[in-house]
């Protein structure tokens, strides 16, 4: 078994719908398990163009290869009518393998850990958000590259109409 980290973004559509989907469909696939999802937040597109994007991070464990996980979120891409008209267009959703346990891949499809891992705070901060002390293999922890990418706008956003609820049912504030 092996624990990775999957980034779901979308900005086309209605991405935040789009993101709670996804996080559904890959719940349902056989050899995938969702250990943690992570907030939704709002984010600025970033070397891209169109409208706020919606990202989460979800770490899922998985028999699997990391090709193989490719190849269902390239499956699920499509099923969510996902077009390439240009590089970084609006998408109806994207996924990315950022992380597949400590394992360092560069083949002509699959680059992992994903290669803008580091620059991008709509995937550092959920990732950190679920794991403040995660090593990204051949960079080091995260969390020491939150820094860089302050200037980048993110902020959380409800995933949903319900609140939280303590044990016991109690209201959070
Ligand atoms: N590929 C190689 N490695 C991977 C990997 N680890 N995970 C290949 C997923 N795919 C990987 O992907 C292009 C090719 O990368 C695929 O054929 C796959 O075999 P794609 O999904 O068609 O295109 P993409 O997602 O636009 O490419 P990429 O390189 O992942 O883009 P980026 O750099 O992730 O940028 N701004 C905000 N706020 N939120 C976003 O989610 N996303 C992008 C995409 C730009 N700006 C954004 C966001
Ligand atoms: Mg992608």
């Amino acid at each position: 078994m092996t624990l990775a980290f999957i980034g779901i973004g979308a900005n086309l559509g209605d991405p935040r719908q789009a993101v709670k989907d996804a996080i559904v469909c890959l719940a349902q696939q056989v050899g995938i398990t969702i250990v943690a999802k992570s907030s939704f937040y709002r984010t600025a597109p970033i070397d891209a163009t169109g409208g706020d994007y919606f990202n989460a991070v979800v770490k899922i464990e998985t028999p699997f290869t990391a090709s193989q996980i490719l190849r269902i979120c390239h499956h699920i891409e499509d099923q969510f009518g996902r077009e390439r008209p240009f590089r970084n267009a609006p998408r109806t959703l994207d996924l990315d393998l950022l992380l597949f346990g400590a394992e360092s891949i560069n083949t002509e499809v699959l680059t992992v850990p994903h290669p803008r891992i580091a620059e991008r705070a709509f995937v550092l901060v959920p990732l950190v958000e679920l794991e403040p002390e995660l090593e990204i293999p051949g960079l080091g922890r995260a969390a020491e590259f939150l820094p860089n990418v302050q200037s980048q706008r993110i902020e959380k956003f409800s995933s949903c109409k319900c609140s939280r609820m303590q044990e016991g049912g109690a209201k959070l504030a």
